[in-house]
């Protein structure tokens, strides 16, 4: 089997939120064709792509939350992406708010789903790294209650054979994180799809807010070389209900190179040509993790969440 993936980064501009599931769709399919005519094997979207980006908003009335939950995937909406998918012999990674009927209680996750050309689900990840607060802060702008909506994922980081390597997925603020990457590189992934809606502005933080594109980089390309992986960033971009989302997407090869990188804050497709065959100068050289790793002496990173300074 060929180990040269030709992948997609479908990055999206702003969606409304007076803008419904089959008008976002048709966006998808329009990009998923452009995608097909360069010869793509697989496009990634963004996280929550089938909506705004609604955890901006502080609401109470959970039938006015559920409207931006999935309750079935796919759904009478959604399908006309799986038979796109289809038609043009294409996988798409795609991220939506989740919604799990379990025995005896709702569960509401932050997910993101690679979708074969057959239409079957070939992995699923549902974010684990949630950013922002669970309550109302009426002082900032916009919320982000991604705390309040969703709930932590409980499906860890599982990577997955599929397109010829070895793929997992992480969604925007795992990005941040290098325990992400490391899970994933532990089983030998070779490609890390993820998505992101990353406001401009951090209330908490506004000494922040002109660094985002360099962070956004920073921490996807690092997490390449590091684990010597391929990573497919994409934004949802652009100025969506007033906030604004930073742009950015970008895929990155095992070398911590950018290889292709979005240049507007729009609808936008980028294109690779990925041998996933170049994961191995770094699996097997610098990042040798059998060779190389002491995991005995890194038992503080799993024993201890919060950072406990020396004593006085
Ligand atoms: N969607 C998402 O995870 N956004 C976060 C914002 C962090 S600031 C609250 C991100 O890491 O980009």
């Amino acid at each position: 089997m060929s180990r040269i993936v030709t992948v997609a980064g479908a990055q999206m501009g702003p969606i409304q939120r007076s803008e419904n599931r089959s008008e976002v769709v048709a966006r998808m399919i329009a990009l998923m064709a452009q995608a097909h005519r360069h010869g793509a094997d697989l496009v990634v979207f963004p996280e929550l792509t089938l909506t705004t980006f609604f955890p901006r908003w502080f609401m109470t009335d959970q039938a006015e939350i559920d409207r931006f939950f999935e309750s079935a995937m796919p759904s009478a909406e959604t399908a006309p992406l799986f038979d796109a998918a289809a038609r043009f012999g294409l996988a798409i990674s795609f991220g939506y708010a989740e919604q799990v009927q379990e025995a005896d209680r709702t569960r509401r996750f932050n997910t993101q789903i690679l979708v074969g050309p057959d239409g079957r689900i070939l992995h699923k990840y549902r974010k684990i790294h949630l950013p922002g607060h669970a309550e109302h802060e009426p002082w900032r702008a916009f919320q982000h209650l991604e705390k309040r909506y969703f709930e932590v994922g409980n499906l860890g980081w599982p990577v997955v054979r599929a397109l010829g390597g070895h793929v997992g997925q992480m969604i925007c603020n795992d990005r941040r994180w290098p325990e992400s990457y490391r899970v994933m590189g532990l089983q030998g992934v070779e490609m890390i799809l993820l998505g992101y809606n990353t406001p401009r502005h951090n209330p908490p933080a506004p000494d922040h807010d002109a660094l985002g594109d360099f962070h956004n980089a920073l921490v996807m390309q690092a997490g390449a070389y590091q684990n010597g992986t391929f990573v497919v960033g994409i934004a949802k971009a652009g100025i969506e209900e007033g906030c604004e989302l930073i742009g950015g997407s970008v895929i990155v090869a095992p070398t911590g190179e950018v290889i292709a990188r979005a240049s507007t804050l729009g609808d936008e497709l980028i294109l690779a040509r990925c041998d996933l065959d170049w994961t191995r100068s770094y699996k097997e050289t610098v990042f040798n993790f059998a060779r190389h790793r002491e995991p005995e002496q890194y038992r503080m990173i799993v024993e201890r969440k919060g950072a406990v300074p020396p004593e006085a």
